[in-house]
């Protein structure tokens, strides 16, 4: 056991990083291990006394919360608000984010956008779920945070990352400076050190796609999603189609495994369904410094700059060939487009 190195231990260790830190960042990635393990503390224990089911409320998009929805967003809250480092928070379960007026957060450097926990139509049924996490620099020079500081390009995050409560409880976070995962040993209640240096395979055979939208796909995405299907020994087609519906889960499955991730604009959600702010510039980070690729198909993710808290965009995200292969097809099916 000895030989593990802990998160809070390797957060240190990389303080060096940043030369001129002077250990916010750090204090803060230390909480977000914290609220993590309290969370996954109540994950553990769905299923027994009352923490299944839906709250009954509607968050701001119209979406049904779940109790442990709630229950995480009051969690995370709860620590960024008396950390200290944090002036305030964003939450995907938030209509509007939360500036901290407390004496000791108005002054933080930081603010954190996240999704409590993602995928909760998964909750109630036993399948993996996760947390993502965003931190930027505040761009706001006094008081608590203003909605600009939530408003920023995804190039400006200083930290991002998930947690994936899967059937190991995993917290995988980058700096910029790379990737790494560390599993939850939970004989002593620490994330240790497991997947130093996470690299996304180039190539893979997996993709992820809601291919019930079929219909109401691109022509494009249809016909990359025919074309996985074919016979073809050279390339290891057919792909597997490999779907959970938890974002953090099937993207971590493909950082791993290699593969491909794409929730396209489609007829029930015209702009596409993921939250830019709250899940894609998170997970395109850590995609990114994988070495894969996080496109909307016709731009970078991280470039875009927000223009409201919740907006979404259509994500495609994964391992670089298989990205620049959907890209070619969006591209060649522009082109007829645009030719006839
Ligand atoms: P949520 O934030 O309400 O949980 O929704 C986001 C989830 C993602 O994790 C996942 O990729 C997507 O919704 C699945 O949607 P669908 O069921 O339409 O395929
Ligand atoms: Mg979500």
């Amino acid at each position: 056991m000895s030989n593990f190195t802990t998160l809070n231990e390797f957060i240190l260790d990389r303080q060096g990083d940043f030369p001129f830190a002077s250990g916010e960042l750090t204090r803060l990635l230390n909480d977000i291990g914290v609220a993590s393990k309290i969370v996954n503390k109540e994950v553990r224990r769905a299923g027994l006394g009352n923490i299944l089911g839906k709250a009954g409320n509607n968050n701001i998009q119209g979406e049904e919360q779940q109790k442990l929805d709630v229950y995480a967003n009051n969690e995370f809250i709860n620590v960024f608000k008396y950390g200290g480092e944090v002036c305030g928070i964003a939450s995907e379960e938030n209509d509007d984010f939360l500036p901290f007026e407390h004496p000791n957060s108005r002054d933080g450097k930081y603010v954190v956008a996240f999704d409590p926990l993602d995928g909760s139509s998964n909750i109630d049924v036993n399948v993996s779920i996760g947390t993502i996490f965003s931190i930027y620099r505040r761009i706001s020079t006094e008081g608590a945070a203003h909605l600009e500081d939530f408003l920023q390009a995804g190039t400006k995050q200083v930290a991002a990352g998930y947690v994936i409560y899967g059937s190991s409880t995993m917290l995988v976070y980058t700096t910029g400076k790379g990737v790494n995962g560390f599993t939850l040993e939970p004989s002593i209640g620490e994330f240790c050190l497991s997947h130093p240096n996470i690299k996304m395979p180039e190539d893979g055979r997996l993709y992820s796609f809601n291919e019930g939208n079929y219909n109401t796909f691109s022509k494009g995405l249809q016909k990359y999603c025919d074309w996985v299907k074919e016979e073809d020994p050279a390339t290891g087609r057919p792909y597997s189609c490999r779907y959970i519906a938890s974002m953090v889960a099937d993207i971590h499955r493909n950082l791993i495994k290699g593969g491909v991730f794409c929730y396209p604009a489609t007829a029930g959600s015209p702009k596409g369904k993921l939250r830019l702010i709250y899940e894609c510039n998170p997970m395109a980070f850590i995609v990114e410094q994988a070495g894969g690729i996080a496109t909307t198909g016709h731009e970078r993710i991280l470039d875009i700059k927000p223009s409201q808290l919740h907006q979404r965009v259509p994500a495609l995200m994964g391992s670089k060939n298989m990205v620049n292969k959907v890209l070619a097809m969006i591209e060649q099916f522009e082109k007829v487009k645009v030719d006839n």
